[in-house]
């Protein structure tokens, strides 16, 4: 029973001329998620999205939406594992709800339909480990300006944290800084961060070629230190445009 961690939400007097109160329960997850707000089923009322689930275990909990007028579930969709990441949201569907778009351990990048909670696409959708592939956890994305020139901003994403290596092995995965689709999950740009020995220096970077389709390549300038963990501690300073002449 002690695994059986108890989620519980509170929201209260969202309200005052209704002076709704509301609770949601979901059982066997605990959550390192923060709850974000969007509308979900267009009634003008910010619905509540949020991840959950143990490091290593799979869940059938892995991502909720909950109605933000009752609490009532909206949707909620199982997850390979934990789901720690906080959503961001966009319309990429085009029906006018947005979507969601969320992460977390075992390179799940996930895009999902705001409306009803189905699969739009998945980063890694493989059924084999991503280590193999130099991929560990994703962190919270964000919108950057369009890349591909579909008129949608595509994604800015960190990955890395082998937490399998011992904390006394200093040989670790790098960590990656990635440019993706928002569209689709393809990935446009990657740079390959290492553990820089003082601020603002990158140690070493590569990004694909033939990413944008205008023959111009992304790159991306970061300062301040990187952190053991991918890019928990760095700083994107900003996104340049670089003819491939220059990469
Ligand atoms: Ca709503
Ligand atoms: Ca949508």
């Amino acid at each position: 029973m002690f695994k059986s961690i108890l989620l519980l939400l509170v929201f209260s007097a969202t309200t005052l001329v209704l002076g709704q109160n509301w609770q949601a329960f979901t059982d066997s997850i605990p959550t390192l998620s923060s709850a974000r707000a969007c509308d979900l089923n267009n009634d003008g009322i910010k619905d509540i999205v949020l991840g959950g689930g143990t490091d290593g275990v799979a869940s059938n909990n892995g991502i909720m939406a909950y109605n933000g007028l009752n609490g009532n579930l909206l949707w909620k969709r199982a997850a390979r594992n934990e789901v720690f990441g906080s959503a961001v949201f966009m319309d990429i569907t085009n029906d006018g709800i947005k979507d969601v778009f969320m992460v977390g351990r075992q390179a799940q990048l996930l895009a999902i339909n705001g409306a009803n909670g189905n699969l739009l696409w998945d980063y890694f959708p493989y059924n084999t480990n991503p280590a193999d592939s130099g991929l560990y956890n994703f962190y919270n994305p964000q919108f950057i300006a369009d890349v591909t020139g579909d008129g949608l901003q595509d994604i800015l994403v960190a990955n890395g944290g082998d937490h399998a290596a011992p904390v006394w092995d200093t040989t670790r995965p790098p960590g990656h800084l990635m440019v993706v689709n928002s569209l689709n999950g393809q990935l446009l740009a990657r740079l390959w961060c290492r553990i820089a020995p003082r601020p603002t220096v990158l140690l070493w970077w590569q990004i694909s070629k033939g990413m944008a389709p205008n023959g111009f390549c992304t790159a991306l300038a970061v300062k301040h230190s990187v952190a053991t963990f991918g890019l928990a501690s760095s700083r994107i300073c900003s996104t340049t445009r670089l003819r491939p002449p220059f990469l």
